[in-house]
């Protein structure tokens, strides 16, 4: 079983994370998990702190000589901005200033501090911060190298943001790369361009924007996940993963609601054979009985609006209980497309986890070899 625990605050000296049940023999590479974060800094809307960050990681332990060995990965992400914060931050005594008590709307702070009797709310929102999902990040870019070399795709894209749907046709042969090179995650030069001047209209008005994002996995054998145990369910998994995203509200796999609404012959993708079994939709979302079909996994989640507001909304001031404005950090006013690379690596991981758990073995070459075997079996089916 993969596993990975992340620490750190967002203004704290850095972002740790230990990845565990890595088998030995993997290949890795530090660029591409730097990639993968340089992805995630991002995107139209983002705030000052993006500009302070250039997000990189480092190995501590667990891989030598380029490969992984087998023993926990812990990687570290240092921020830059600690430097401005260490009287505020740091760990010894006389380090508490700037004390914040008027909770955001939305966000972690009055409810987490009622939880852990922290009286001054910046002990909350230091951990709830979105900071943490560069540690998440990390960590899936350096998981789903397990599965380099199986044929497995991961694409990505900003499906909305607020009111604006991009209007590109994902069949395209370049979408994704035109998603990924769009500051809003999108593939339509039209659709961008409206998404962008909404961004900007809310920003100035103190809103904040959320949106829906989507990660499609394609490559992955059938079978991966289980039918026979409901924890091991890969929707379940993936849902799982993609909700406990910050500011994520909805998941849906494949047709999702709009499954709810129509009539069984409008949902359930007809099978077919040609060099083996296909489905001739995709409805499920790449998903039957809780386990991969081998079409496309397609995993969509919606983010809500960020809590912090230039604009703040009313809350109470812990202090005299009087009504105030709820308190203003530096923040984005979007962070859509930046969520849509923390999705995607939230799946990552689980994939790479249900992958190994079909596969697993202590090396790469005994997984190789039970893959192998597998496939073999599958196209003899
Ligand atoms: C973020 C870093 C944070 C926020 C943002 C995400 O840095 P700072 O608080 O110093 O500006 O910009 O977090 C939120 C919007 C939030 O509500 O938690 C990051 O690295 O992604």
């Amino acid at each position: 079983m993969l596993r990975f625990l992340t620490a750190g605050e967002t203004h704290g000296k850095c972002l740790t994370v230990i990845v565990e049940g890595m088998p030995a023999g993997v290949k890795v590479s530090l660029d591409k998990i730097n990639e993968a974060l340089a992805r995630r800094q991002k995107g139209h809307g983002r705030g000052g702190r993006m500009q302070i960050e250039r997000d990189t990681a480092q190995i501590l332990s667990g891989v030598r000589g380029g490969y992984t060995l087998g023993s926990p990965i812990a990687l570290l992400i240092e921020n830059k901005d600690w430097e401005n914060w260490q009287e505020i931050m740091g760990a010894e005594e006389a380090a508490a200033k700037r004390v914040v008590t008027c909770p955001r709307p939305g966000h972690a702070d009055l409810t987490g501090g009622i939880k852990y009797n922290h009286r001054d709310f910046r002990n909350v929102l230091e951990r709830a911060s979105a900071r943490e999902t560069a540690a998440r990040v990390a960590a899936g870019a350096l998981v789903r190298q397990v599965l380099d070399g199986f044929g497995v795709q991961f694409l990505t894209h900003v499906v909305s943001i607020g009111p604006v749907r991009d209007s590109a046709n994902i069949n395209d042969d370049d979408f994704f790369e035109r998603a990924e090179k769009s500051p809003v995650g999108f593939a339509s030069k039209a659709a961008e361009a409206q998404a962008v001047a909404y961004i900007d209209e809310m920003k100035k008005k103190g809103e904040s924007i959320g949106g829906v994002v989507e990660t499609i996995v394609k490559g992955l054998p059938a079978g991966l996940g289980s039918y026979v145990h409901y924890d091991r369910k890969l929707d379940a998994k993936l849902a799982f993963a993609a909700m406990s995203v910050n500011a994520i509200k909805g998941v849906e796999i494949g047709m999702g609601f709009a499954a709810a609404e129509a009539v069984g012959s409008k949902v359930h993708d007809q099978i077919g054979y040609e060099n083996g079994f296909y489905r001739k939709t995709n409805n499920a979302g790449g998903i039957e009985g809780g386990m991969s079909n081998g079409e496309p996994v397609v995993v969509r989640a919606a983010m809500k609006p960020i809590p912090t507001l230039y604009a703040p909304l009313d809350t109470v001031d812990l202090r005299d209980k009087s009504p105030q404005k709820a308190s203003v950090e530096r923040s984005d006013a979007c962070a859509v497309p930046a969520c849509s690379v923390v999705v995607e690596a939230a799946v990552a991981f689980e994939i790479t986890d249900a992958f190994l758990e079909q596969f697993g073995g202590a090396c790469m070459a005994d997984i190789r070899a039970s893959y192998d075997a597998y496939m073999k079996r599958m196209r003899e089916f």
